[in-house]
């Protein structure tokens, strides 16, 4: 009896636990199918989020984790006649210059860091490129920050801000950076005097070796050759020291090369000018030598070199298919990108080619890039802007919402891009991508503090489409056209349909295009 009651009990439970389990099941799936019901269009939104564009990391050859990892040296066909010098101070070394070593100096085999205090890094030597300037100079004002670095080193300090009130404030550091240029250029003549091209650029630029070299191949040194992106105002106009500059080993020999101690007569005037890649502008025209730059002149620099990261390179019609070469401001991640970019550009082209702003949209823009707007998202388009402080756009409505905004960026036909926050819109007759614009605390529930960006999509397409050098255009078009024909054959709305009319999702569809060339 009790045996039977104990087995009708244990069925009984376990009925109860089957159906419990049943009605959990139900509920959940129902709750799942609820979910899936009118919030879809939410993730599918979600979906056309920019993407971080690092896929170039996994189609990059990278050591098998757990296998020894060599530094790789991978040279540039004629790197050995260039002399590369890196210009920078003691307070920012230890923060920009590392990762030069894993990227730039890879692919240069001579080259030599400037600073304003003798260090070593790794394995290498940086000189300390004021050493030699004269005695009164060194007890200006603008040398209080250099004589405080010299007090801390031999007092076994570390020299790096964050550890010392003394030399935080980077005016100091400016204010000495212009008397390293022509020292520098001194030292390098003296140290290799058989280079065909010194070189010399920031620690916040990037030099892309490849392409650079491709172009100096078509030139002859013994010119006395001053290039660079031009700056001021003429007659001394000077090549943008951030941007990079290149001087050939024939410009070299007519100003350095007349007397080792040519930069000591630029001291003075050194204490009145503004900047070091100025001074090195009138080192070069006392010696006759001016800068390159126009579009008739030999050789045409225009557009190579560049002052900005790639975020905010302004890309256009005009300058789709040149050439570009190096980049300014850049921080360390961005130093990262760009060699994985040259490394998966190189492993696609041929050495001979330059890499163009279309090169430089499809990888750094386009992938963050959507049809629709982005949240959050700015710095660019500044064109035209309208906002209630300008008087020249008091009576326009443009900023006052962002479908006027927009309205406003449609019949400009020039427009590109725009850019809107509660009061302002701004416009732009160039690609630009900017960047995420983080809000944080309190301005995350502040709307006014929104920063919405879009594209014109369709004009940017057009005019890659005529450009004559933008090879993923056809597939692109393509691509879309498959895309409205799907829709229509289902009759039905699919996930991939529901993005579509025109919408791009970077990281799903177009990684093929992305890359694939
Ligand atoms: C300073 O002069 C010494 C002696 O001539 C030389 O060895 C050194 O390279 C010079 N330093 C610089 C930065 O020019
Ligand atoms: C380079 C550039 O334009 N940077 C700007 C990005 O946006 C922030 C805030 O909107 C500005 O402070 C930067 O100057």
């Amino acid at each position: 009896m009790d045996g039977k009651r104990t087995t009708l009990v244990n069925k009984r439970v376990t009925f109860l636990i089957i159906a419990a389990i049943s009605i959990f099941s139900l509920f959940s799936f129902f709750s799942f199918m609820a979910r899936l019901g009118p919030n879809k269009t939410q993730s599918i939104i979600a979906l056309s989020a920019p993407d971080p564009p690092h896929v170039s990391r996994t189609e990059l050859p990278h050591p098998a984790p757990g296998s020894p990892s060599i530094v790789q040296t991978d040279y540039p066909e004629g790197i050995e006649d260039v002399y590369l010098m890196v210009k920078t101070g003691a307070t920012v070394l230890w923060k920009r210059l590392p990762v030069h070593f894993m990227t730039t100096f890879k692919q240069v085999p001579y080259f030599q860091v400037y600073s304003d205090m003798a260090e070593t890094v790794g394995d290498h030597h940086v000189v300390d490129t004021l050493q030699n300037v004269s005695e009164p100079l060194k007890l200006t004002e603008d040398f209080e920050i250099y004589r405080i670095q010299q007090e801390m080193q031999a007092g076994h300090y570390n020299v790096i801000p964050e550890k010392n009130g003394a030399i935080t404030g980077s005016k100091k550091g400016w204010n000495l950076d212009k008397y390293k240029n022509l020292p520098m250029l001194q030292h390098a003549w003296a140290t290799r005097p058989d280079a065909k091209w010194f070189i010399f650029m920031d620690a916040d630029s990037y030099v892309l070796w490849t392409p650079l070299m491709n172009w100096l191949r078509t030139l002859d040194h013994r010119h006395a050759l001053y290039m660079g992106s031009p700056a001021g105002q003429p007659p001394v106009q000077f090549a943008h020291g951030g941007s990079v500059v290149v001087i050939s080993r024939g410009a070299m020999l007519r100003s350095f090369g007349k007397d080792p101690q040519y930069y000591k007569q630029y001291e003075a005037k050194t204490i009145k000018t503004c900047c070091g890649d100025l001074m090195v502008a009138h080192a070069l025209y006392d010696s006759g030598i001016k800068i390159a730059k126009g579009i008739d002149e030999y050789p045409y620099a225009n557009f190579k070199f560049l002052g900005e990261p790639p975020a905010i390179v302004k890309a256009k019609a005009a300058n789709w298919c040149k050439p570009i070469m190096s980049f300014h401001h850049v921080d360390q991640q961005d130093i990262q990108r760009l060699h994985e970019f040259e490394r998966d550009w190189k492993s696609k082209h041929d050495k001979d080619e330059y890499i163009t702003y279309s090169d430089v949209f499809h990888w750094f823009m386009r992938p963050y890039m959507t049809e629709g707007r982005v949240e959050d998202w700015d710095n660019r388009s500044d064109d035209r802007k309208y906002s209630p402080t300008d008087p020249k756009a008091i009576d326009a409505p443009a900023h006052e919402s962002l479908e006027n905004c927009v309205a406003y960026c449609e019949a400009w036909s020039e427009c590109l891009g725009w850019r809107y926050q509660t009061g302002m819109c701004a416009l732009s007759e160039s690609v630009r991508l900017g960047h995420k614009r983080l809000r944080q605390g309190d301005d995350l529930f502040d709307d006014t503090k929104k920063v919405t960006s879009g594209w014109m999509m369709d004009r940017i397409r057009e005019f890659r489409a005529k450009s004559g050098c933008d090879r993923l255009v056809h597939e692109e078009l393509q691509e879309k056209a498959q895309e409205k024909v799907q829709v229509n054959d289902d009759g039905d709305v699919s996930a991939d349909s529901v993005i579509v009319p025109g919408l791009e999702i970077p990281g799903q569809r177009k990684r093929k295009g992305l890359f694939g060339f």
